[in-house]
């Protein structure tokens, strides 16, 4: 089984309800097991023009499926979430993207691993960041704490939003 970080974003179409409906979708993935939902975050639009706040989360998964095949179930779940891709970075019901496999580097067309702009994003790094550890390591050895470093917060909020996996406590 490899560890999966799957990050969660939607902006149209009752965002919650895309966020709770595709969790639950996640964790009927055959061949794999939801582990850890993190909380909801809210931040401005990062993209063309005036859109709405966007949802945010990450979750991970223990999976069996290849890292080609989980791309497709997450598009997947985009598709029965209604996503239809018009404008690049435009706004959405639901994207799933596969921020981390294992500590696999992909480079293809299709797919590549770790997700290419994950590193400076603050929805993505702190909810990360919240179900793994700052001790987290990226395939090329980058720590996520030394990302977080040089990732302001400003502007992500954390929302009282409940996920069908409650988040894990923090310590301390
Ligand atoms: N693709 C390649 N690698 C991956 C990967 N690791 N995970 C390919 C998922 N897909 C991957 O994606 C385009 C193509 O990327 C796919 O066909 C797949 O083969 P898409 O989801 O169709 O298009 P997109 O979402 O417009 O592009 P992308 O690259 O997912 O956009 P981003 O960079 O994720 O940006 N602002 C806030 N606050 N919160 C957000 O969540 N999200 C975006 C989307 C913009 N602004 C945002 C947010
Ligand atoms: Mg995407």
């Amino acid at each position: 089984m490899k560890p999966a970080y799957i990050a969660l974003g939607s902006n149209q179409g009752e965002p919650e309800i895309q966020l709770r409906k595709a969790v639950i979708a996640l964790s009927i993935l055959p061949m794999t097991q939801l582990d850890k939902v993190s909380s909801v975050y809210r931040s401005a639009a990062v993209g063309p023009g005036t859109q709405p706040d966007y949802l945010n989360a990450v979750v991970r998964l223990h999976t069996e499926l290849s890292a080609i095949a989980l791309l497709d179930a997450l598009q997947e779940i985009e598709r029965e979430q209604g996503r239809i891709r018009t404008v690049r970075w435009g706004p959405r019901t639901l994207d799933l993207d596969l921020l981390l496999y294992g500590d696999e580097t992909t480079t293809t067309p299709r797919l590549t691993v770790p997700h290419p702009r994950m590193q400076k994003r603050h929805f993505v790094l702190y909810p990360l960041c919240e179900i793994s550890s700052e001790k987290l390591l990226l395939p090329d050895g980058t720590q996520l704490g030394a990302l977080l470093q040089q990732c302001s917060q400003r502007g992500l909020v954390k929302t009282p939003c409940q996920l069908p996996v409650s988040p894990t406590p923090q310590d301390g």
